[in-house]
């Protein structure tokens, strides 16, 4: 290591980007191969997803007892968590407990964001410049940046010209918020915002929802766990985080075996009734084998929610607008409701369908739509993330011959298995583009790709080579297979951030693997068996 005098190390062996749970667990991983391993963190502490999204009501929605790290057989019995789902504030805790636990705390840099990384083709190493003005170079680089971690700009006339207090979910402010007896407009209805508009409901004064697309959204079912149950699972841990290994999804769940078509309506009413009733994201998806993939199967599902909706919301034209008809059920991520449709009933919450009288501009008084302009003392932007990309693209990244690779995914991303891109050697990321990311457990993917990218930092160091890179055959094969898959679903009938359909000007590439965490991995694993298949080793 080459340290100044009074500084942190300038030349280490692996830089990590991110401290949030990809970044911990790999920093853990290279340590313990003996790595000297520097991270760098944007934000003030570490936790990235869960560091940031602290708006009222954020919470996770894939159960506490699977999302967690399943590497350590000691941290699962001793960590206890207190709800099926756990909130923001708990699982921040949780990061924090595995940072102490594990001493990762001292190779963090804080508040410090990667704004370049260059390759050195002559030493075989990145460069890494960061916005405080340090230069740091490795041999490993590894992008653990996050999926939904830099916030979309609304794209909304005047968002700047707001007199009052204006928040993203994405970037809620540490300090207590208080919207007590304020009239507040929330801007935007996917997962962020039917988390939190239930619990401003009961926080505010007058509460204005602008909605572009209505969301599908599922009950929670959130409950306190029992010790009973607690019990049971940390007995049962060992088991689980295998079967969690082998799954589709991440999640350990029973996987249907029958066409939606085939069953009598009787037969399906009742299995959506169990699914509404599981209180699981995927519980109504997991139905039927078809719902993905044959448009009239789905629709008997959107059908059954829009039903649902119509039960819960009192005003019929208010359910009417609530009600998703314009893509298919689940190829935009479902959502998970705790009091969201419900809260429509209180008389001081309004909702705004932007498809009848769409967003003009913010003035500086509030939101002006087609029809009239409301006034609130406070805005939310709830309006999601530049996802999967985003931070990636963000950071300058310049490989062998000059190329960047924001230049090289500007028609979208290319990368073999989404661990690596072509031209870019040795820099790795975790839950990268065309890998199954977003689509599964990201506790479960986090922890496939950090193993993956460990053996292969292993690998390389024990057999002396200084390189490995993907060819471009490899990685055009690996991207016609996602796109492939991809084609095969539902998933491109929706304007969805998995398709970058979100933000203006991003190409519309289907982001992520729908092939299955499952296939996934064994694919990763083959391809190292096989002596890096698709790689070049030197
Ligand atoms: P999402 O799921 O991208 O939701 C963003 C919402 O904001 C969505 O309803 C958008 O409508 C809406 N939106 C975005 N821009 C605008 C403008 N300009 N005007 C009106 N409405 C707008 O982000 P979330 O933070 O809720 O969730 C992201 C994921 O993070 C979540 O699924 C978890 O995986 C973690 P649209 O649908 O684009 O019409």
């Amino acid at each position: 290591m080459d340290t100044l005098p009074g500084s942190a190390p300038r030349r280490v062996d692996a830089i990590v980007v991110g401290a949030g749970l990809a970044g911990l667990y790999q920093l853990h991983r290279l340590r313990e191969l003996g790595l000297s391993t520097r991270v760098f963190e944007a934000g003030d502490d570490i936790g990235g997803t869960w560091h940031w999204n602290r708006y009222p009501g954020a919470r996770c929605d894939i159960e506490s007892l699977s999302y967690s790290y399943s590497f350590s057989p000691e941290l699962d019995q001793e960590w206890v968590w207190s709800e099926k789902y756990a909130g923001q504030p708990e699982i921040l805790r949780y990061i924090h407990h595995v940072a102490d636990r594990f001493g990762l705390r001292e190779h963090i840099t804080l508040r410090t964001r990667v704004t370049r990384a260059v390759y050195d083709e002559g030493d075989r190493v990145w460069e890494i410049s960061t916005d405080t003005g340090e230069t740091v170079t490795a041999p490993y680089v590894v992008m653990a940046s996050g999926c939904n971690s830099t916030p979309k700009d609304p794209g909304v006339p005047g968002a700047d010209s707001f007199a009052g207090p204006a928040y993203h979910t994405a970037r809620w402010p540490r300090e207590d918020v208080d919207l007590t007896g304020r009239r507040v407009a929330v801007i935007g209805t996917g997962s962020s915002g039917v988390q939190l508009v239930p619990v401003l409901a009961g926080r505010v004064a007058e509460l204005t929802v602008f909605q572009r697309t209505p969301a599908y959204a599922l009950p929670a079912h959130n409950r306190p766990l029992t010790e009973a149950e607690i019990a049971e699972h940390k007995a049962g841990y060992p088991e689980f985080r295998a079967a969690q290994r082998r799954s589709k999804g991440g999640s350990v769940v029973t996987m249907p075996t029958r066409s939606a078509l085939e069953a009598t309506e009787e037969e399906r009413t009742a299995a959506y009734e169990a699914g509404w009733r599981s209180g699981v994201l995927s519980g109504l998806l997991r139905s039927f084998t078809d719902l993905l993939v044959d448009r009239a199967a789905n629709e008997t599902a959107a059908d059954f929610v829009r039903g649902k909706i119509a039960s819960i919301v009192t005003d019929s034209s208010t359910a009417e607008a609530l009600m998703p008809r314009t893509f298919p059920f689940g190829t935009k991520r479902p959502c998970l409701d705790t009091g969201y449709y419900a809260a429509y009933n209180d008389p001081r919450v309004t909702l705004v369908d932007l498809n009848r009288t769409p967003i003009e501009e913010i003035t500086p008084k509030g939101v002006r739509t087609s029809d009239q302009e409301r006034v609130f003392d406070a805005i939310v932007f709830a309006t999601g993330f530049d996802a999967l990309t985003g931070a990636l693209t963000s950071v300058e990244i310049v490989g062998k011959g000059g190329a960047t690779l924001r230049e090289k995914w500007a028609d979208g991303p290319r990368t073999y298995l989404g661990l690596v891109s072509a031209g870019f050697p040795n820099l790795f990321t975790v839950t990268g583009p065309l890998s199954p990311s977003v689509l599964t457990n990201m506790m479960v993917s986090i922890e496939q790709h950090v193993e993956w990218i460990t053996d292969c930092v292993a690998h390389l160091r024990a057999g002396g080579f200084t390189e490995i890179d993907a060819t471009p055959e490899a990685e055009e094969e690996w991207g016609a297979h996602v796109a492939e898959m991809a084609a095969q679903t539902l998933y491109p009938a929706a304007d969805s951030w998995y398709l970058g359909a979100n933000v203006p000007g991003k190409a519309r590439v289907f982001l992520a693997y729908v092939g299955g965490a499952d296939r996934y991995r064994e694919r990763c694993d083959a391809v190292a068996r096989d002596g890096y298949e698709g790689f070049v080793l030197s």
